[in-house]
């Protein structure tokens, strides 16, 4: 087996930061493919490339048609799209995902990850999220659901064939035995799976049997990795996958969190995908270092890629991590009516409605700046950092002033506002992390809402408290998304930038 470790690098982890959760991955010659949940974000299922397990790219979205992806309008937050397990299999990619608020499971392929991928497949046999697929040796395919049971299924049809069985409970006492993913290594099939609920209690737990259907021996060191009841920086490691490099070296990646400030710590940009490195003992999988700054793989690392700081909408698409809740019809989000310019069309009167018009991508960072030059003559708009509908913070221009806008829960405030000159103007939202150790009543992070004036200088109308943005406050499975929205009329948007800083 390859050695792992490089003496002296390191790497980031989070390898893809900010709320990218339940990440499965496949390995095709020296190319890596990772796909993570989306929930009541349209396009769904972001699907990265890398060749190194530590550098990933955005290729594309695998549901980004409405005829892959319908989230109805009653679509909560956090419903959608769950867990999906991405497998190469025959020549052709296969993800199978559900979509808790339409139809339940669904399988798409491709033989290009960046898309376009097939309509679906439904599943209407197959119970229960976090669906896996493994092929066996005669070619028979298992579909492995959260609980942990199993059905065989004709992946072209999605019809079962034959009955669905209980595979295993997990370990007893622990709860939410989830996430499973079946593989064959060496001589056993291992079934790999999360227990302890996505929360501070989550960890990774793993069996083995000679058959995919079982039965199935527990590892004695279960779990095989969680934070739990630890003071470690990165908490509620659980929902993994494992993945074999082209030098035998085995890696694991699963979803994470950052809690920052006092107690109880508050994560905000949600779960992240991490990276650690794997030995077999015995037969079994032995998890190592998980930090945030990570052991470089054993094989020459390539310079990442650069985020993309600007985006300018020059180009008729736009680039794949953009994301809006629910839908993204052309006749509301476009960028050939003024040319160079975003251009939004309301529908939802504030980010409080289901329908609202907002275009986001994941803040990734713990601290970053966000700015956008708007031209709100024609309606009204803004920046916002939205949750959910009952959870965002947002700065809007239209009709001669800008305003910050709060919503806490039952609370909806007007925060601060000035009057400003018509025309263009450039909005901006500072998010500034607390640095660590900080006392007990801390929030994890703050962030300044203000506009730029002529002179660049940026004016903050207002700083708020970053922790009512969590998920331990507002609750669910998703993190915050930054972006631009229209609340009335008809908002153009010329550019936006997004520039992590240090925390
Ligand atoms: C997912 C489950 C989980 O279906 O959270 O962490 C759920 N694990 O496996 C939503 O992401």
């Amino acid at each position: 087996m390859a050695d792992q470790r490089q003496p002296g690098t390191t790497v980031a982890n989070p390898v893809i930061p900010g709320f990218h959760p339940d990440p499965s991955i496949c390995r095709v010659g020296a190319d890596y493919y990772l796909a993570c949940s989306s929930f009541e974000y349209f396009p769904g299922v972001p699907v990265f490339h890398s060749h190194d397990l530590v550098h990933w790219t955005q290729i594309g979205n695998a549901l980004d048609r409405p005829s892959q992806l319908r989230l109805p309008p009653d679509t909560p937050a956090s419903g959608g799209i769950y867990a999906p397990t991405l497998r190469h299999h025959d020549g052709r990619f296969w993800l199978i995902v559900t979509n808790v608020s339409d139809g339940g499971n669904l399988l798409v392929t491709t033989t290009d990850p960046a898309g376009p991928w097939s309509d679906p497949v439904r599943l209407p046999g197959v119970a229960g999220i976090d669906p896996d697929l493994a092929w066996d040796e005669n070619g028979d395919c298992w579909c492995t659901t959260a609980g942990i049971g199993q059905v065989r299924i004709d992946p072209h049809t999605g019809r079962t064939v034959g009955p669905a069985h209980r595979l295993w409970s997990g370990t007893p006492g622990v709860g939410c035995p989830e996430a499973p993913h079946l593989y064959r290594v060496g001589d056993y099939w291992y079934l790999l799976i999360a227990e302890g609920g996505t929360e501070r209690g989550h960890g990774v737990s793993i069996a083995r049997g000679s058959t995919p259907t079982g039965p199935f021996e527990p590892c004695p060191a279960n779990p095989i990795l969680t934070h739990r009841s630890s003071d470690h920086p990165i908490q509620n490691t659980g929902h993994a996958d494992l993945v074999q490099a082209p030098d035998d070296s085995w890696w694991m990646v699963l979803l994470g969190v950052r809690p920052h400030g006092g107690s109880p710590g508050w994560h905000v940009i949600g779960r992240e995908v991490f990276l650690a490195p794997v030995r077999w003992v015995d037969g079994w999988p032995v998890v190592g270092d998980l930090s945030l700054a990570l052991p470089a793989p054993g094989w020459p690392l390539r310079p990442g890629p650069v985020l993309p700081r600007r985006d300018d909408f020059d180009l008729s698409g736009i680039h794949p991590h953009w994301i809006s809740p629910r839908d993204r019809p052309e006749q509301h989000y476009g960028t050939k009516e003024r040319a160079g310019w975003l251009t939004l069309h309301a529908r939802g009167g504030s980010l409080d409605d289901p329908d609202v018009v907002f275009l986001g991508r994941r803040q990734q960072h713990l601290s970053c700046r966000v700015r956008t030059l708007i031209d709100p003559s024609a309606g009204r708009g803004g920046l916002a950092v939205r949750f959910d509908e009952p959870h965002h913070y947002e700065i809007e221009a239209g009709s001669g002033e800008v305003r910050v806008l709060a919503r806490i829960g039952p609370l909806r405030t007007t925060v601060a506002s000035r009057p400003v000159p018509a025309g263009p103007l450039v909005l901006g939202i500072q998010v500034t992390a607390t640095r660590t150790a900080a006392e007990g009543r801390t929030g994890p992070d703050t962030l300044s809402l203000g506009v730029e004036e002529p002179d660049g200088a940026f004016t903050v109308l207002a700083t708020l408290d970053g922790r009512y943005l969590s998920t331990e406050v507002a609750g669910g499975f998703t993190g915050r998304v930054i972006g631009m929205y229209a609340s009335a009329g008809t908002v153009h948007f010329d550019w936006f930038d997004y520039e992590p800083l240090n925390p």
